[in-house]
């Protein structure tokens, strides 16, 4: 892949993959339950292949537990997310 810093190209999220909303800016924790309604194959899921992206840029995640390979109902998925378009974000006034 080059390089070319442009962004022309649409991204496209890996296959297969799951979108994550994100509505506020902070830290995220997505638990093994939360996977599981998503619909990842949490049983055969390798916790430790999940990457997480962000408009085309891979994000940093923890996810704990991962070290056995298996996601067990006690491990989760810690991430940082960012709100889509902080710029467009309005401070409200009474006054
Ligand atoms: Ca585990």
């Amino acid at each position: 892949m080059r390089g070319d810093g442009g962004g022309a190209l649409p991204w496209a999220p890996p296959i297969p993959g799951w979108r994550v909303k994100v509505r506020d800016e902070g830290f995220y924790r997505l638990t093994y339950a939360d996977l599981l309604a998503a619909g990842l194959p949490v049983d055969s899921l390798d916790p430790q292949t999940l990457q997480l992206y962000y408009l085309g840029g891979e994000v940093a995640i923890e996810v704990t537990g991962e070290s056995d390979g298996r996601l067990d109902p006690e491990d989760a998925v810690v991430f940082f997310g960012q709100a889509i378009s902080p710029s467009t974000r309005r401070t409200t006034s009474t006054g």
